[in-house]
């Protein structure tokens, strides 16, 4: 960071002191104090992971948008695909307080050096996958950013509290989708169905692997970047859509899936790994189609971003 720059070998010590104690009383790190290099590339690395995530989402719901089944469906997802951008938005900007350029963290996405999201990689086939994109994947995302709002680096925490509200939005437009189609014909059941048997295990991947294998769990608890276990979360998210489901009449395609009245928990069956692995190595359905996409579009708004650069210079002039 710039300010470490400036800092005297003696007195980092103290600042680091100081870095401990406010993370020790839940207090937030803001962008002009000192923090250690670690945790600033700690936080580079997840908050444009998550940036990313929400700018390349756009993409498997934008697919839906010429073809959604009525005028208000067609208002409803337009409006949520625009609060994605909007995400992304905020959090590049929350992103680059840590003193890293938006230029930057594109070409990293771009380069493949810096991840976004799994789910993204899979693709959209019909309607009821709009639905269980809101309900499941925004539903699964909520669970993580609600925790996230109490992350220690003070911007990221606060556009968390901000994007969690559009959020609950998003997960119940989803739900109400797939409770229409339930409520359908037979076909239209079984559309739905079919898209919670194909989302279902990918949003249980959205929380990471599991803690004895997440290599960064470790420095995450320690900075209180993270405030709950990639674990923790991912049952939370599967002991409330479990009800959810119930409740519009469609099975989880799982057949370990069982309650453990002792705990309080439903337990799973085995995720599948090697499939997570795959997908976030860049071998998943659709990786190398979301990445050209983006990459295409950055390059046709070359433009605009110079037309922006021209117009700033000319102003800061006068
Ligand atoms: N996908 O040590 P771990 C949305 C990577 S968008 C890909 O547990 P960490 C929406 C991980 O990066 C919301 N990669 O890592 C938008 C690491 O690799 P690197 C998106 C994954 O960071 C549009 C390695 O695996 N939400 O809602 O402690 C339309 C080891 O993992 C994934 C966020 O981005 C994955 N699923 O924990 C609709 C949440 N999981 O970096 C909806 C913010 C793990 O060493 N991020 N990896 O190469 C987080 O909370 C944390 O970064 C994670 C992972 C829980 C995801």
């Amino acid at each position: 960071m710039e300010q470490t720059l400036h800092v005297e070998a003696k007195d980092i010590l103290k600042y680091a002191e100081n870095f401990d104690q406010k993370i020790e009383e839940d207090k937030k790190i803001e962008p002009n104090e000192w923090m250690p290099e670690a945790y600033r590339k700690h936080l580079i690395r997840q908050m444009s992971q998550h940036a990313h995530s929400e700018v390349i989402g756009m993409q498997p719901e934008g697919n839906w948008l010429t073809r959604a089944p009525s005028l208000r469906a067609k208002q409803i997802l337009l409006a949520k695909i625009q609060d994605e951008g909007g995400h992304g938005l905020y959090l590049y900007s929350a992103c680059e307080t840590l003193g890293i350029s938006r230029d930057e963290l594109i070409e990293q996405l771009h380069l493949g050096k810096a991840k976004y999201s799994s789910i993204f990689n899979y693709p959209t086939l019909n309607w009821a996958d709009i639905g269980a994109i809101g309900w499941l994947v925004d539903g699964a995302a909520i669970v993580n950013q609600v925790s996230l709002q109490r992350t220690s680096y003070g911007p990221y925490s606060r556009a968390m509290v901000r994007i969690c509200k559009e959020e609950s939005f998003h997960q119940r437009q989803g739900y109400e989708i797939m409770a229409t189609m339930m409520k359908g014909t037979k076909d239209q059941q079984e559309m739905a169905q079919d898209a919670m048997n194909r989302w279902w295990w990918p949003s249980l991947m959205m929380f990471g692997p599991h803690d004895s294998a997440s290599p960064h769990s470790g420095d995450a608890f320690k900075w209180k970047i993270k405030r709950q276990s990639n674990d923790e979360l991912r049952q939370k998210f599967i002991d409330k859509t479990i009800q959810q489901a119930e409740v519009i009449g469609l099975t989880v395609p799982d057949k370990d899936l069982k309650f453990n009245s002792e705990t309080g928990h439903y337990e799973i069956g085995p995720i599948n790994w090697d499939e997570f692995y795959s997908v976030i190595n860049g071998n998943g359905f659709c990786n190398k189609k979301r990445l050209d996409h983006h990459k295409n579009a950055h390059e046709e708004g070359r433009w605009v971003r110079a037309a922006a650069e021209a117009y700033k210079n000319k102003h800061s002039k006068n």
